[in-house]
C-alpha cells in the first residue's frame, strides 16, 4: 500500500474511522462528503486527530481527485451514485470501509448478515466468544466501525463482525473463518434495485470463504437453503421447524445440535432472557458459529442464560397508568416489526412509519390478527400504509396521523386502556425524521418516561 492516495466517502462513524486508520498507516488521505452544509471547519474542530488532511464538501471537485488510487466508501453510498460512477472511470478502485478494515487488520473474523436478527446474533455471539477468548472485538453495522479497532488488532484477536447488505455490496477480499446468514427477505429496494441485487449482496459474504471455513444458514429460507447445496465452505444449517440430521435445530422447548456422532442439548428456550422464535433462531445461528470455530457448548451455554435482550428491539420501557410501553425502534422493516407484533400479547396500539425504502406493507398488516386497535402512523410512508391497512379492511377510523413522535406517543396514551400495550415498530427506516434508530428509540423512551401517571 506504500504510496498510495486514498480518498473517503463519507464523513459519518465509518469515514473517519476509516482515516484514522489511513492515518496510522502514513498513508496519503483525502475525505469527501456529498452533504454541501457539512461546516467543514467544525467537523476539523471536532476531530482534531483527523491533522490537516484536505476535507471536501458538496461536489466533488477533480483537483480531490488527482492522484487518488482507492477510494473507500461508507456503507451509506451508494454504489450507482454520480461520483461514484466518476470515480469509476478515472480507474479508481471502490473499496469498502469493512475492506479497508479487513486488509489492514489482523485476527481471526467471524461475519453475520441477513435482513433481521443480525445485531442480536451478533451481540449474542460476541459474549459467547468473550467466554472462551480474551481479545474479543464487536464490530460492524451493530454501531462500532470495522476500521475503528482494525489498527490494534493482534493475531489473538477474534473479530465479530454484523454486516449489512450495504457494507457487503463492497466486499472482494473479506473472508471470515465462519459466516452466517440469518434470513433474507425484502429491505433496502430503493438502493439495490432489485431483490435479486439485495440477496446477492447478502451472499457475498460467504464468496471467499474455501472448505475448510463454515458458513451457517437458515433451513427454513428457501432462497438460503438452496445457497446452502453448492457452497464451498462447510454448510451449517439452523431450523427452528424440524430436527436436522446435521444442524442445530428447535424441538419443542429444547435446542439441540447434532453431527454424526450425537446429539447435545445446547440450551432450553426457557433458559433464555429473550423471547419469540425469532430470537431462537438469533440463538441457534450463534450457537452453530460458536461450535464451529471450536467453542464448547458449556461456555456456549453459559453466554446464551446471561444475555439480555439488547436496546431497541422489543425492549421493554415501563409501565404507566397499566399501560406496558415497548420501543422497536429497531423494526426498521415490514419483517422485523411483524415479529414484535407477533411478540405483543395484549391489544395493541401501534407506532409505525417513516422513511420510504419502497417497502410493501401488506405481510405486516396481516400479522396484526386483530390484536392492533389503533394504527397510529407518522413519517413519509404514513399514506402509502394507511391505504394497505384500509384496502386490507383495517378499520379507518382506528388509523391515526400524526406528525411527531411525541404526538404519536401522545395519541395512543390517551386511546390506552389499562391491560394494553403501546408498541413503536414502525416497520421503516428512521431517516428523513431521525439521524438513525437509535435516536428514534431513544426519544421514544424520553417521551415514554415523562408522560404523566
Ligand atoms: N453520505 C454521502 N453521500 C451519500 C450517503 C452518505 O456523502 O450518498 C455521507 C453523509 O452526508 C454522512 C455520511 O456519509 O456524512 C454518513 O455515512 P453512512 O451513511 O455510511 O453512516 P455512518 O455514520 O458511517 O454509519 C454506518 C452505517 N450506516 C448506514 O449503513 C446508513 C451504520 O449502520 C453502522 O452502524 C456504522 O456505519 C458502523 O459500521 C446503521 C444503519 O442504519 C445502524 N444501517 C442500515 C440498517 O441496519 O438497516 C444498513
Amino acid at each position: 500500500m506504500d504510496g498510495k492516495r486514498f480518498l473517503v466517502f463519507g464523513a459519518g462513524i465509518s469515514g473517519i474511522a476509516a482515516c484514522g486508520l489511513l492515518l496510522e498507516q502514513n498513508l496519503d488521505v483525502i475525505l469527501y462528503d456529498g452533504n454541501p452544509n457539512l461546516d467543514v471547519k467544525r467537523f476539523r474542530e471536532t476531530y482534531p486527530r483527523l491533522g490537516k488532511i484536505p476535507v471536501y464538501a458538496g461536489e466533488l471537485p477533480q483537483e480531490a481527485i488527482e492522484g487518488v488510487d482507492i477510494a473507500v466508501l461508507s456503507p451509506g453510498v451508494p454504489l450507482d451514485l454520480l461520483e461514484v460512477e466518476k470515480l469509476k472511470e478515472q480507474g479508481i478502485q471502490i473499496w469498502g470501509e469493512i475492506e479497508l478494515a479487513y486488509v489492514f487488520g489482523k485476527g481471526r473474523v467471524l461475519a453475520v448478515t441477513g435482513t433481521n436478527g443480525k445485531t442480536t446474533t451478533t451481540a449474542l455471539l460476541g459474549e459467547i466468544m468473550k467466554q472462551a477468548y480474551q481479545d474479543v472485538r464487536v464490530v460492524g453495522n451493530i454501531g462500532i466501525p470495522y476500521t475503528q479497532i482494525a489498527g490494534d488488532t493482534t493475531e489473538d484477536s477474534i473479530i465479530v463482525a454484523e454486516l449489512s447488505s450495504f457494507q457487503l455490496e463492497t466486499v472482494r477480499r473479506f473472508c471470515p473463518e465462519v459466516s452466517a446468514i440469518l434470513n433474507i427477505t425484502p429491505d433496502h429496494l430503493n438502493r439495490h434495485h432489485t431483490m435479486e441485487n439485495y440477496i446477492n449482496a447478502k451472499k457475498a459474504i460467504a464468496s471467499r470463504q474455501s472448505a475448510s471455513q463454515t458458513c451457517v444458514l437458515n433451513y427454513e429460507d428457501e432462497v438460503l437453503r438452496e445457497f446452502g447445496e453448492g457452497l464451498l465452505p462447510h454448510v451449517v444449517y439452523f431450523s427452528s421447524v424440524r430436527p436436522l440430521v446435521q444442524g442445530i435445530y428447535l424441538e419443542g422447548e429444547d435446542i439441540f445440535y447434532a453431527d454424526e456422532q450425537k446429539k447435545q442439548l445446547v440450551c432450553r428456550t426457557e433458559e433464555l432472557n429473550i423471547f419469540g422464535v425469532h430470537n431462537y433462531e438469533n440463538v441457534m445461528a450463534a450457537a452453530a458459529m460458536a461450535i464451529s470455530f471450536g467453542v464448547s457448548i458449556e461456555q456456549i451455554r453459559a453466554a446464551l442464560i446471561r444475555f439480555e435482550a439488547v436496546e431497541h428491539r422489543i425492549e421493554y420501557v415501563t409501565q404507566k397508568r397499566g399501560v406496558r410501553f415497548y420501543n422497536d425502534s429497531k423494526g426498521t422493516n415490514p419483517d422485523a416489526a411483524i415479529q414484535a407484533v407477533k411478540a405483543m400479547k395484549w391489544p395493541t396500539l401501534l407506532i409505525g412509519g417513516g422513511y420510504d425504502k419502497g417497502s410493501s406493507y401488506e405481510t405486516w398488516i396481516q400479522a396484526f390478527q386483530g390484536k392492533v386497535k389503533k394504527l397510529v402512523l407518522l413519517g413519509a410512508t404514513r399514506e402509502k400504509i394507511a391505504e394497505t391497512a384500509r384496502e386490507l379492511g383495517f378499520p379507518k377510523e382506528d388509523i391515526l396521523f400524526t406528525d411527531t413522535l411525541e404526538e404519536a406517543v401522545l395519541v395512543c396514551y390517551e386511546n390506552a386502556k389499562e391491560g394494553d400495550a403501546v408498541l413503536l415498530s414502525p416497520a421503516c427506516a428512521s431517516w428523513g425524521m431521525f439521524r438513525n434508530y437509535e435516536e428514534r428509540g431513544n426519544l421514544f423512551k424520553e417521551i415514554v418516561k415523562d408522560l404523566k401517571e
